[in-house]
């Protein structure tokens, strides 16, 4: 028996999981990798030394950070600065601490749709950097950038590193661009991280760790779906496959059926076949240049303000303005 019924599903994440199985191609959305485990998983990434996109992006943010913190303080105004994806936070606190040290006044309030991550965060800055008044937000990026376009007590600038947004197909990201901009008031910044277009060998490397570290990381979502909806997936019979495209920018993962199979889904009421490699999409990592940059802003009715740069222009922040 198959299930059709929506109002049967308990989560969005069965809904999607089911919708994504039973379509051709199958799919299923990145933003699911999410759990504890993958969570912890994503930090192996970030120190692995293939995944250049942490180091560059901490190296614009430590040499930039007194040109930073003069364009967020321009006004004398004290500001809040709004942080989507706040994450552990590593990269947030060289500004931080360097805010604090030049008597920036500001608070911090950052984001994230895991409590357990921003209690972390919060415990972390209260030891390490206690003079930042932290006020955390809990919720998805969508709902926060609502409260945020209410909250008008202050300036804000907010952040979005890690170039998060390629993971979002380019008519989605100008959405997002839009919702960002609907948050803010004249005057207001936008701080964006973008993973540039470079040799296409250092993005596969990046994307396909020998150690098996992003493997395991996109396999996450199979394992998910074992625990939560009682699945079984048998992970050996997968394998994490990327590809990368020099023209679009687009790197995406895939996960590969190794032969044909069957899989089972308890609470979905739910058996999907898998012909021999054929494929789940679970994920886009955009890579950009500024005439794509450009054009997304000016869909979005943003202006680029100032660009940042690492030595190798590997990786670039953005700032935007209304
Ligand atoms: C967190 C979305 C920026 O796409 O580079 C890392 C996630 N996926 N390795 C990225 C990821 C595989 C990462 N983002």
């Amino acid at each position: 028996m198959q299930n059709t019924n929506i109002s049967t599903f308990t989560s969005v994440f069965e809904q999607e999981v089911y919708e994504g199985l039973t379509t051709y191609p199958k799919h299923l959305s990145s933003k699911y990798f999410y759990d504890e485990i993958g969570d912890k998983l994503f930090q192996d990434i970030m120190a692995m030394p293939e995944y250049y996109l942490t180091d560059c992006e901490f190296a614009i943010l430590d040499k930039e950070k007194e040109n930073i913190a003069t364009l967020f303080s321009k006004s004398g105004e004290p500001f809040s600065l709004y942080e989507l994806g706040a994450g552990d936070g590593k990269k947030t606190k060289v500004l931080l601490r360097h805010f604090v040290k030049n008597n920036i006044s500001f608070d911090y309030r950052p984001i994230d749709i895991s409590q357990n991550a921003l209690n972390q965060l919060e415990n972390s800055i209260r030891k390490e950097i206690p003079k930042v008044e932290v006020n955390t937000i809990q919720g998805t990026y969508v709902d926060t950038l609502r409260d945020i376009g209410n909250a008008n007590d202050r300036k804000k600038i907010i952040l979005f590193l890690g170039s998060n947004i390629g993971n979002l197909k380019h008519a989605q990201a100008v959405q997002f661009l839009r919702d960002m901009r609907d948050s803010i008031n004249p005057g207001d910044l936008i701080f964006m991280g973008f993973d540039q277009k470079k040799h296409p060998q250092a993005i596969l490397d990046a994307y396909n760790d020998k150690t098996g570290i992003t493997e395991a990381f996109n396999k996450n979502i199979l394992t998910r779906i074992n625990k939560e909806m009682g699945g079984n997936f048998d992970l050996d019979l997968f394998m994490h496959w990327e590809v990368y495209d020099p023209e679009t920018g687009t790197a995406k993962s895939y996960l590969v059926s190794k032969e044909e199979q069957m899989v089972q889904i308890e609470s979905l009421k739910l058996e999907i076949r898998f012909n021999a490699w054929e494929t789940i999409h679970t994920e886009i990592s955009q890579k950009y240049d500024d005439d794509t940059v450009e054009w997304l802003a000016k869909e979005a009715g943003l202006t680029i303000t100032e660009v940042f740069s690492d030595k190798e222009q590997q990786y670039k922040n953005y700032i935007f303005k209304k």
